[in-house]
């Protein structure tokens, strides 16, 4: 009794100890580590507070896999794509943008999508809109108000979104996730 007893006191006090002197927790840093590529006339490397600190655009806006699952809509919080090729000397009208992701996929989009045009759009109901609002693709680096994680395609995945918040719903396969590259050639 006596010895689980002083046994007992020993961990609390080594607990307590611990706990009061406390050598620093490894930090959990809510800043996701991440690093994107942009190629143009010329190229720059931003991390995570880089990108955070490039004008942003703020909408709603949903995805459609090939096959029929909706993703949202969500609240979306990114950089316009037109933004991103601002920061590398811009992007002719015969110029394309290739979105890269470290799994191998990429998204090309021409002048006129990243300029939010000719966007196959449907509502929440998976109907095909006919005169669908303008709209921004971005790389969205906030969904719902929280970082993307992993999971979710980030820390940066495109998104297309309404700057004025009605639910448009664009095809899946354009949301690249996961998104480290941009280049415009
Ligand atoms: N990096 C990357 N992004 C991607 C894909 C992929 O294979 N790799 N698939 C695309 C396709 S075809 C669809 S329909 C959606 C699927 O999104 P989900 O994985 O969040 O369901 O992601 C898109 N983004
Ligand atoms: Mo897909």
């Amino acid at each position: 009794m006596h010895r689980a007893l002083a046994v007992a006191l020993a961990v609390l006090a080594a607990v307590m100890a611990a706990g009061c002197t406390g050598t620093p927790s490894p930090s959990i840093s809510p800043v996701p580590n991440a690093t994107l590529v942009l190629n143009g006339t010329t190229n720059v490397t931003l991390d995570y507070a880089g990108v955070l600190a490039l004008p942003s655009v703020s909408g709603v806006g949903g995805a459609v896999s090939t096959t029929g699952i909706l993703m949202g809509p969500y609240r979306i919080k990114g950089v316009a794509l037109s933004t991103l090729a601002e920061q590398v000397g811009g992007m002719g009208p015969n110029q394309t943008m290739r979105v890269h992701a470290p799994d191998g996929y990429m998204w090309v989009l021409d002048r006129d999508r990243v300029d939010g045009e000719g966007f196959v759009v449907f509502s929440p109901e998976l109907k095909e809109l006919a005169n669908p609002p303008a709209l921004v693709p971005v790389l969205m680096y906030e969904q719902n108000g929280t970082p993307l994680s992993k999971e979710q395609g980030g820390p940066f995945r495109i998104a297309v979104l309404d700057p004025a918040g009605s639910p448009v719903i664009t095809e899946g396969s354009g949301w690249v996730k996961w998104v480290d590259r941009v280049e415009i050639r």
